[in-house]
């Protein structure tokens, strides 16, 4: 397919690199660096090589997230959106954005968020887990009442924002460890972005947002797998559970979930039982992921050609208002 739309594809600055140095072998580290820096040349190259016409660029992991203090989160994220910006200027038909935001500061990213929307032309933003804010061992997840006001303008902008990985704090999480090889991609990211994902459904932030619509990676980090047990449960005692529906309701009308990293027949089909081939859209995470291994699955992947051009591009059209 030679048109796709991909839109969990990470670049880097200079001051958020380092954060993706632990994710590689050191073999690897000089490739991956290089690959993230880059804006024109691998990155358009390999998107030319296999089918992708846009990618949505979004900063590295956990970057502005990681940054206890407040107002050094708020430069980095402008530096990183201004950067992107300015690539989306040079090239406007290959590269969209999602803003990263210093939510360690809410009041900051809604301002933030409404600059990379109105001004810049992004698509919505991109958040990696949850925040360290003041110090390194506070951590803040988005269904804090902090973030009401936040929410209300990101829903006002009717942009979707993407949910992604990162890494719990180790210290805090006994269960990696002697097991490291279960942190980051293996494991660790799903099962963190997972259970925050479900957090925000089941806060109540949906019925008081019902346009509102959150996108996760990696086939929806479980969820869609589990998610009637998860209602099955709760169906038998909601246990002080705030919102309206049940969480399947929402992951249905409130979520898209994407490709990226996750190349896998049986988990597509079983993803589209679950939530229909409208809310499920490809990706590839790059530079972490290869096009090639995206693009050799999905093109040949056994679904009808209605849902590989939804799932490939048409979803991410709608969805994004784009042209
Ligand atoms: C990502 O951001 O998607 C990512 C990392 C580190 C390792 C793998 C990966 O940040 O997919
Ligand atoms: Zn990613």
């Amino acid at each position: 397919m030679k048109n796709k739309i991909a839109l969990e594809e990470h670049f880097a600055i200079d001051l958020t690199i380092t954060d993706s140095q632990v994710y590689a072998r050191p073999e690897m580290w000089q490739g991956l660096k290089n690959n993230l820096l880059d804006f024109e040349q691998q990155r358009i190259e390999q998107m030319d090589e296999w089918g992708t016409e846009l990618s949505i660029l979004s900063l590295n992991s956990p970057a502005v997230q990681g940054i206890p203090d407040a107002k050094r989160a708020v430069e980095v994220a402008r530096r990183a959106n201004d950067v992107l910006a300015e690539q989306i200027r040079r090239h406007p038909t290959r590269f969209g954005g999602f803003a990263a935001l210093p939510m360690q500061d809410p009041e900051a990213a809604a301002r933030e968020l409404e600059r990379c929307v109105t001004q810049l032309g992004f698509h919505g933003f991109l958040v990696n887990g949850f925040s360290q804010v003041g110090d390194e061992n506070t951590v803040v997840y988005y269904d804090d009442p902090r973030f009401a006001d936040f929410w209300s303008t990101a829903a006002a902008l009717k942009k979707p924002f993407y949910m992604h990985p990162r890494d719990p704090l180790l210290n805090r999480e006994p269960i990696y460890e002697g097991a490291h090889w279960l942190t980051g991609p293996t494991w660790a990211f799903a099962v963190e972005t997972g259970i925050h994902a479900l957090r925000l459904l089941s806060s109540g932030l949906f019925d008081r947002h019902p346009e509102l619509q959150m996108i996760l990676g990696h086939f929806g980090e479980g969820i869609p797998f589990n998610i009637w047990r998860v209602d099955h449960i709760l169906r038998k005692g909601r246990r002080g559970m705030p919102c309206d529906r049940e969480i399947g309701d929402y992951l249905r009308s409130n979520v898209h979930i994407t490709t990226s990293g996750n190349f896998r027949t049986p988990t597509l089909l079983s993803t589209m039982l679950e939530v229909g081939s409208d809310r499920i859209m490809y990706s590839v995470d790059y530079p972490f992921e290869k096009h090639e291994d995206a693009a050799r699955w999905f093109d040949r992947c056994e679904i009808s050609e209605n849902d590989r051009r939804k799932i490939g591009r048409d979803n991410a059209v709608k969805l994004f208002g784009l042209k």
